[in-house]
């Protein structure tokens, strides 16, 4: 079973991607050795995060981004995250459109995953998924997520470089933001130049940066208008530099080594909980949480008494 599945990902057969990743999103178990053989084939990819309010031209400029890896001969994985949340109101009909256009495409692969509102678990999911789009060889995985809260900061620890993409209209948000949004972003994008107010949220940027981001160097802020293409050849160039950038100081490994440690760490958690809430304990919680009178106790010595260390 493994076997087969992983050859299919191995020749990048979109319809065995399509349903491993499946498997993935919906927690089912994956055959023995399958995520070994995966990581085995998923180190050499660039991972780019694409995050930033709803609207604000991520998809289009994904799209426009992958138009010039292909015609750079790169193939490309999506993972596009789509925020079940009650903030943007759920599925993105937008991403989906675009994606037929790829449909025949072996060099382009494009996924939306639902958040189901539980970004935490997202993270780890986009990862594996992530790991299997890389191992069926795609050169690049852009990982498209409206940020709107946690949501970006899990995606920096899951990329190489995270990319914030603004509107001019963004001043509010971004004050709120702050130094939490200044320190992920490896580039910001100003995208809708054509508007107003994009040369004044580029100075309230460099602003913040000035004061927040003293160790490290200040990210490129790029203009773009992604649905005519003004200023994507520049981003393009922009991407490979702020790579190469990274990598020649360290930080790409750095990033890459501090997501391994997060990965294992998260997955020992995991693992953990699963071996600890066993069915006798569950019944054990229920007991104690029956009624009112029964919570007499308080939750720190109920919890002691569980893990057996009071
Ligand atoms: N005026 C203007 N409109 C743009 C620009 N880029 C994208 N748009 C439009 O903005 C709308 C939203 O673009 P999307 O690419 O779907 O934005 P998104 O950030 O992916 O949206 P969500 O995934 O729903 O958060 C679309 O109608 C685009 O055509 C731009 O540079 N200028
Ligand atoms: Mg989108």
């Amino acid at each position: 079973m493994a076997d087969t599945l992983l050859e299919g990902i191995r020749s990048n057969d979109h319809r065995i991607l399509s349903k491993s990743i499946s498997n993935i999103e919906n927690g089912l178990t994956l055959p023995e050795g399958f995520f070994p053989e995966i990581h085995a084939h998923a180190k050499n990819a660039i991972r780019i995060g694409i995050t930033g309010p709803p609207g604000a031209g991520k998809s289009t400029l994904t799209d426009q981004l992958i138009r010039h890896f292909t015609e750079d001969g790169k193939s490309v994985g999506v993972v596009a995250i789509d925020p079940t949340s009650p903030f943007s109101g759920g599925a993105l009909l937008g991403d989906r459109i675009r994606m037929n256009a790829y449909a025949w495409n072996d060099n382009v692969f494009i996924r939306s995953m639902g958040s189901h509102g539980e970004l935490g678990g997202m993270a780890r999911k986009a990862q594996d998924v992530g790991d299997v789009l890389a191992a069926s060889g795609k050169d690049i995985i852009i990982y498209e997520t409206v940020g709107v809260g946690q949501g970006e900061y899990d995606v920096a620890k899951a990329v190489d470089l995270t990319c914030v993409v603004l509107v001019p209209e963004s001043g509010d948000e971004i004050q709120m933001m702050k130094a939490g949004l200044i320190e992920i972003a490896d580039m910001f994008i100003i995208n809708k130049s054509d508007r107003q107010g994009a040369k004044r949220l580029a100075h309230l940027l460099s602003g913040m940066m000035h004061s927040t981001r003293l160790n490290t160097p200040e990210p490129p802020v790029m203009n773009t208008q992604a649905n005519d293409g003004t200023g994507i050849a520049e981003l393009y160039k922009m991407i490979h530099t702020t790579l190469s950038d990274l990598e020649a100081s360290g930080r790409l490994d750095e990033k890459r080594l501090e997501r391994y440690r997060e990965r294992v760490r998260a997955l020992v958690h995991e693992e953990l909980l699963k071996g600890f809430w066993t069915s006798s304990k569950m019944t054990d919680l229920d007991r104690r949480t029956k009624s009112l009178e029964s919570i007499e106790m308080s939750p720190f010595e109920a919890s002691r008494e569980l893990l057996g260390t009071s």
